[in-house]
């Protein structure tokens, strides 16, 4: 069992990026049958929190979310196969992608990093997404789909997805973001929020599904 002084270390560590300290306290949590569940939303989702709080706060730059990021995915990876067996529920159901022409990922990965942190099952459909790709993932039960573009020759793709989708009659919520995206692109093309960096993409999700203001 993780003391509360473990558990301290382990939030520190996944803030300082200590990806090796995360894994060994994971594999012990696990190795003496803690409750995982509890341990992700106690201890490690609010470090991510916290790393996404100093991020936006201009205290920390994206190196240091990375290699944050990457310390929490090494928990996360030994806590999902366990959580998958159990009853634990997601938050909700997420796609993601870089949107037809754009080959940045590097955004993307943080934001669904950010998204798993944050309880949510996330299917990541990579780069260079067309609006048919988009429209099928929505058709598996995703409740959000979520667009990413760098570059203004691939921002006008999020109006094509917006139009394809509601053609296509899908529900889902569409939630757009990358360097080049604003909240009145957002709303011009009708998407159903905009988040600005990793932790406000989460924030936007959960608007979008009603789970925030
Ligand atoms: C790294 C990089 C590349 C790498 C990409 C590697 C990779 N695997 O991603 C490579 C070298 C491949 C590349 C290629 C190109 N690039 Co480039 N690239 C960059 C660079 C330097 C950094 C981007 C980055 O990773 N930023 C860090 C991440 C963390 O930030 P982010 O992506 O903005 O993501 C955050 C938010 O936007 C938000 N977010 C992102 N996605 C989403 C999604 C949702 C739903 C939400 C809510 C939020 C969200 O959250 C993220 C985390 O906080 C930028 C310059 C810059 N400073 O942005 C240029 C830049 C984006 N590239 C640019 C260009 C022009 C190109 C090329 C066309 C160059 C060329 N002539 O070949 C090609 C295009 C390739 C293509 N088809 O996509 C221009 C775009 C200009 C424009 N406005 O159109 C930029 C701005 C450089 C410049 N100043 O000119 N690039």
């Amino acid at each position: 069992m993780l003391s509360e002084d473990d558990k301290d270390e382990l939030f520190d560590a996944i803030c300082d990026g200590d990806r090796e300290t995360v894994v060994e306290l994971v594999s012990r949590a696990r190795d003496d049958g803690q409750n995982l569940g509890e341990l992700l939303k106690d201890t490690m989702i609010p470090a991510m929190t916290e790393i996404g709080n100093q991020f936006s706060a201009g205290e920390v730059f994206v190196p240091e979310m990375l290699v944050a990021a990457r310390a929490m995915q090494g928990g996360i990876n030994i806590i999902e196969p366990i959580l998958a067996q159990t009853d634990h529920e997601p938050v909700g159901r997420v796609c993601i992608g870089s949107v037809k022409g754009d080959l940045h990922d590097i955004g993307k990965n943080l934001v669904v990093m950010m998204l798993k942190g944050a309880g949510f099952e996330v299917e990541d459909l990579g780069v260079d997404v067309g609006s048919a790709a988009f429209a099928e993932a929505a058709e598996r039960g995703n409740q959000v789909i979520c667009l990413s573009a760098l570059l203004t020759t691939t921002k006008p793709q999020m109006g094509e997805v917006v139009k394809y989708l509601k053609e296509a009659g899908t529900t889902a919520k569409v939630v757009i973001g990358g360097a080049v995206i604003t909240q009145s692109y957002a709303d011009a093309i009708g998407a159903d929020a905009f988040g600005e960096d990793a932790p406000g993409a989460v924030n936007a999700v959960k608007r979008a599904l009603g789970l925030a203001n």
